[in-house]
């Protein structure tokens, strides 16, 4: 071989350990990222609710027993967040007080919430899974999921095509109570929520948990007694909600949209999207995420 064309086989030998040096670079740079993305956590929704409306439509009083003391901040909720870490979402949800009277183990007993998500306008319900809220919802924001958050054991995801008598889904959902001490957090694997979450409109409902109410809501009726909410009315028609995540001045409004004479329930309204814009990067993970638990691969 003659010198000149050694010479071109070293540059080209030089020039395809270059590009496989940059290749394996880039594909490192790229698991290196995906796994940074993976384990760092990222806040999707926030939204601060109103301190001092754990009063329904604006009317409600706490029953009378002294575990209700002081008749207040129990079922306040004052801020809402949704966030991504790995493979799962967390709910969180800050109250003022959060009590544990019957010895759960999620650290809560008194509170219970019930997030319900719309993910598409042109599906889902607009009733309730279960009757107990008495709320109707917008009808132009179906729900296609929902987060019921209850003690013992009870928590669990439920989706809209799902029948009545149905158990819900818990394997990894869980509920507890923070170190704080305020904030109820809400755990649920990313595979039982399919769908972009910053699309995601929320129905945020605080009720007191009452294990023989209806779908465990305490209920409000006319006058307050020591087990019962007062300032409602003796029928179903109105909310046995006592908090609902609304933006400033809307609650009151929409809560005391029953009409118990002409037997309609209250019509309540979403909030949401968020107004977060996620990047390339972690829109794509989101998508491989979910796709991988739905193929029941371990993450
Ligand atoms: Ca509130
Ligand atoms: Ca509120």
């Amino acid at each position: 071989m003659s010198g000149g064309k050694r010479r071109i086989l070293v540059i080209i030998g030089a020039i395809l350990l270059f590009v496989v040096l940059a290749c394996l670079g880039i594909a490192a740079f790229t698991v290196g990222q995906a796994k940074k993305q993976f384990n760092r956590e990222r806040v999707i929704f926030v939204l601060e609710d109103p301190a001092g409306d754990d009063y329904g439509p604006g009317t409600y009083k706490y029953p009378t027993d002294s575990i209700f003391d002081p008749k207040k901040e129990h079922f306040d909720l004052q801020k809402f967040s949704v966030s991504t870490i790995r493979d799962l979402y967390h709910f969180d949800l800050v109250f003022p007080r959060v009590t544990n009277p019957w010895g759960a183990s999620e650290g809560f007993s008194h509170t219970m919430a019930q997030i319900y998500i719309s993910d598409d306008p042109d599906n889902g319900r607009i009733e309730t899974f279960k009757e107990g809220a008495n709320v109707i919802f917008d009808p132009h924001h179906p729900w296609q999921y929902f987060i019921k958050a209850v003690s013992f054991n009870k928590t669990a995801v439920y989706h809209a095509g799902d029948y009545a008598g149905a158990g819900g889904r818990n394997s990894g959902v869980k509920a507890k109570l923070q170190p704080d001490g305020r904030t109820v957090r809400v755990t649920v694997p990313k595979g039982l929520l399919p769908g972009d979450p910053y699309n995601w409109r929320y129905y945020v409902i605080i009720g007191s948990q009452d294990g023989l109410g209806p779908d465990n809501f305490r209920k409000v009726n006319t006058t307050v007694e020591r087990w019962v909410f007062g300032g409602g009315t003796d029928t179903d028609y109105d909310p046995n909600i006592i908090d609902l995540l609304a933006y400033p001045g809307k609650q009151e409004k929409l809560l005391g949209s029953y009409d118990a004479s002409r037997r309609q329930q209250a019509v309540i309204e979403s909030v949401g999207p968020s107004k977060i814009t996620p990047t390339r990067w972690e829109k794509m993970l989101d998508k491989v995420i979910v796709f991988m638990q739905r193929m029941k691969v371990k993450l």
